[in-house]
């Protein structure tokens, strides 16, 4: 079980496009996660790189970069006890056909690939990811 308040969160490209952020942030919030931080940009292939650099050695690496960088995405910091585990818990597994009924996946993704979005997957990594994305002044 994790400890830490905060995870990190991105809506992918293909739940962008598919006009589910208002669906998706509406499903964060009734899991009882408060947004500490928020963007709507779009990640450069350099960019996508960098955050995803922890999978270079996957098959699937160049596909997962181009993705991310094809459109834009949200980025948030969320906040709630146990964050991480419960995050990963409301999104469900990465392939949305074994994802949980109910789950954000489940209900949003198409594919193990374009999977709607991004949970942290240990304390550590959320503030990282974190990091990555959002200065102090721009954390409430
Ligand atoms: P999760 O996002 O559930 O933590 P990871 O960390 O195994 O899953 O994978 C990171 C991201 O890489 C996934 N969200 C997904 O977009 C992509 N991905 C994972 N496995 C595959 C795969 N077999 N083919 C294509 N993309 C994948």
């Amino acid at each position: 079980m994790s400890t830490g308040r905060t995870t990190f969160t991105m809506i992918k490209p293909d739940a962008v496009k598919r006009n589910n952020i208002g669906p998706i942030l509406a499903k964060m919030n009734e899991g009882g996660f408060r947004i500490v931080a928020m963007k709507y940009t779009r990640l450069t292939a350099e960019q996508a790189g960098k955050f995803y650099e922890i999978h270079k050695e996957r098959p699937f690496y160049g596909e997962l970069v181009a993705f991310m960088s094809s459109g834009p995405i949200v980025a948030a910091i969320l906040e709630k006890d146990n964050a991480v585990e419960d995050f990963r818990t409301l999104i469900g597994a990465t392939d949305p056909s074994k994802a949980a009924e109910g789950t954000i996946r489940r209900l949003f993704a198409t594919s193990i690939g374009e999977n709607a979005v991004h949970g942290s997957d240990s304390d550590e990594n959320a503030i990282i990811e974190g990091n990555f994305f959002f200065s102090q002044l721009e954390r409430f």
